[in-house]
């Protein structure tokens, strides 16, 4: 994905550019576009935003493409792409010019192009050869080689199938996310704003307590005192914290209030947001792996693993990895049979040894498919009886062990996933889990529902664990990276 991500760098600098300077750097984005300059009128064929000579008539402030418009990385012009023909979008439909045009001229944003490639096809549009034509068509045109785009339409449609949906309206978030990843357009103001504003209704509760009670004791009280650090403690025990982690961030503020010479409660204000974001920083670690990179995924039983895992196969997948989803809960048939499911939707491997088998033979096993077939990553799920503590702690234990034996330095990464809707029990299970089976990383689920918000909070101050990606919905599109800064703001009901 070298030639998305030189695309990603170019459109993200062009953003911050006047308008004129972004046409001019997004046409010198573009790939092959001499080929295509040369080619003249046969670019509608395939017609790079700004590279089109028949269709830049209407936007003539823009200089033409030129020879010194170079491709700007060498991944880009040694892109296979050009031996791979599509099949020639017809000429005849004549919608191509007009959208061409409408997308050169519309502001920069994937939503924007997005819904001009679908106008035409009006609001009941469904599943089929014209949709599948446009998607390709605006793929191109956002500079996508050829082939990533035929791929890319391929699978959507597979997947759309399978999926069993028909109508655009059904999907088109999802492919709207796709299309996001595919083109790492993923922190785009869009997605970002979508993000917020699911995080911000699933911490409405949480809002009511916190946001509001800050507000009113904020008013209430002319200076930092004692009374007022109580009520500070008080309602951030409310806000589902506990006890611990609402006791150490009153302590955290008083020493950064005495730094900062705050001496009201307003001025407080904006040293709480500051250090809540602190405290959901995540370090910085060794990301890279010797492949098959393992993921080991923890956690009792409901709390969105198996969801989870498919949510983060289906990334993975986007991001061109192979990947193999095995199957060591073994104790329910209904588990095994449901990552088998995910399995083919994300386009997975799948390993299973059925139900009742020994989760480390089915580690074992998997371990052995992964490194023999070449897989990019391995995601492990595993069962979660709380009830049988310590059984549950030795059987992770033991696949640990043996994928450690297996592949130096594996597992990568041991995620614990949390129900954010359990507050402190999810506090609870994140003592169990860290002290007997080790977690190196935290994914909190279910923020759509009414989460109990504080909880993240205690999470990260008491254990020190980072929470790398948060659960929104049920649908394989509704992961997102944990954003520190956005949770805070949707958790003290700042904008
Ligand atoms: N609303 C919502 N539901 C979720 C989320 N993650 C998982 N679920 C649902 O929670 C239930 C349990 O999920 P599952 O993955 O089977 O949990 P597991 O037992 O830990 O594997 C299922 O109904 C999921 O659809 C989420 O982020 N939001
Ligand atoms: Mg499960």
């Amino acid at each position: 994905m070298g030639f998305f991500s030189s695309l990603k760098r170019l459109w993200r600098s062009d953003k911050s550019d006047e308008s004129a300077e972004h046409s001019a750097a997004s046409a010198s984005a573009l790939p092959a576009s001499e080929e295509n300059a040369s080619e003249g009128a046969t670019s509608i064929d395939t017609p790079p935003i700004g590279n089109s000579a028949p269709a830049t008539n209407t936007v003539s402030d823009q200089p033409e493409p030129s020879s010194e418009k170079k491709l700007p990385t060498a991944d880009i012009a040694d892109s296979p792409s050009e031996s791979h023909a599509l099949p020639t979008f017809s000429a005849s439909a004549g919608w191509q010019e007009p959208l061409l045009v409408s997308l050169r001229e519309a502001e920069p944003r994937l939503s924007v192009w997005l819904s001009l490639a679908l106008e035409g096809l009006g609001p009941d549009a469904r599943t089929g050869d014209a949709l599948w034509e446009r998607i390709r068509f605006l793929l191109i045109a956002l500079g996508a080689p050829k082939d990533e785009a035929e791929n890319f339409v391929r699978d959507f449609a597979a997947w759309a199938e399978r999926m069993e949906y028909e109508e655009v309206a059904d999907f088109r978030s999802e492919l709207q996310y796709r299309l996001a990843l595919a083109l790492e357009l993923e922190d785009e103001e869009d997605e970002r704003n979508r993000l917020f504003l699911k995080l911000n209704e699933g911490l409405a509760r949480t809002r009511e307590h916190l946001g509001k009670g800050l507000t009113a004791l904020f008013s209430s009280h002319g200076d930092l005192n004692e009374d007022f650090w109580e009520e500070l403690e008080e309602l951030f025990i409310m806000a589902d914290m506990g006890v611990e982690a609402a006791t150490g961030l009153c302590k955290r503020l008083r020493e950064r209030a005495r730094a900062a010479s705050a001496r009201t409660p307003e001025e407080l204000r904006p040293l709480l947001a500051t250090e809540l974001e602190a405290i959901f920083r995540i370090p910085r670690r060794v990301v890279a792996v010797n492949p098959p990179e393992v993921v080991l995924v923890i956690g009792v039983n409901g709390v969105g693993k198996t969801t989870t895992i498919a949510k983060l196969a289906y990334r993975a997948h986007m991001q061109g990895k192979k990947v193999l989803l095995a199957a060591a809960d073994t104790f329910r048939a209904a588990a095994v049979e449901q990552l088998g499911i995910w399995a083919k939707r994300t386009g997975s491997g799948f390993h299973s040894k059925g139900q009742n088998a020994d989760p480390a033979a089915v580690a074992w096993e998997s371990m052995d498919i992964a490194i023999k077939g070449h897989y990019d990553i391995i995601f492990i799920d595993t069962a979660g009886r709380l009830h049988t503590k310590s059984n549950l702690m030795d059987e992770l234990t033991k696949i640990r062990d043996v994928i450690a034996r297996k592949h130096p330095g594996a597992p990568h990464r041991s995620i614990l996933v949390v129900d954010a809707t359990t507050g402190q029990n999810a506090l609870q299970q994140t003592k169990i889990f860290k002290d007997a089976a080790g977690i190196d990383e935290i994914i909190l689920t279910k923020l759509d529902g009414t989460a109990k918000g504080g909880v993240a909070v205690a999470i990260a101050m008491q254990y020190g664990l980072p929470i790398t990606y948060v659960g929104l919905g049920e649908k394989m599109e509704d992961l997102r990276p944990f954003n520190g800064d956005d949770f805070a703001k949707a958790l003290l009901g700042q904008d």
